[in-house]
């Protein structure tokens, strides 16, 4: 009785395409959480109340024609209140956004993030993230 020896490839393929397959399966499991907050013409962030789970990226966009910032930085801030961070967590402040431009963060530290925009500082053009 003749017999064949399975061919070379198939062991270098068969584990690549379990691991496709499993890679696949964990993504479909758990995609990656994501959330997106607009900067409007009317100085606005919308939704200006944003609630997301732990590792959520959140990326605004100037939808705008305007330049705005996202800024949770204390040090920046002109007005009291205008921005709040969780115990322990680091300030960001994305710099000056042109229209069309986009800025992403990612939030670890549950609990409640308020951030505002440098130039409408003034016109409580202000945001807030709920981490729970
Ligand atoms: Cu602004």
């Amino acid at each position: 009785m003749k017999t064949r020896k399975p061919h070379a490839a198939l062991f270098v393929a068969l584990p690549l395409l379990v691991a496709a397959w499993w890679g696949g399966v964990e993504w479909a499991d758990n995609p990656p959480a994501t959330a997106t907050v607009t900067m409007t013409n009317m100085l606005k962030f919308a939704p200006d109340t944003l609630y997301i789970e732990p590792g959520t990226e959140v990326t605004w966009e100037n939808t705008s024609l305007l330049a705005h910032t996202v800024t949770a930085d204390p040090e920046l801030a002109s007005v009291e209140g205008s921005v709040m961070l969780p115990d322990g967590a680091a300030p960001f402040d994305s710099g000056t956004m042109d229209p069309e431009e986009t800025f992403t963060h990612v939030f670890n530290e549950p609990g409640t993030w308020r951030y505002f925009c440098i130039p409408h500082e003034g016109a409580k053009m202000v945001g807030t993230v709920i981490v729970e």
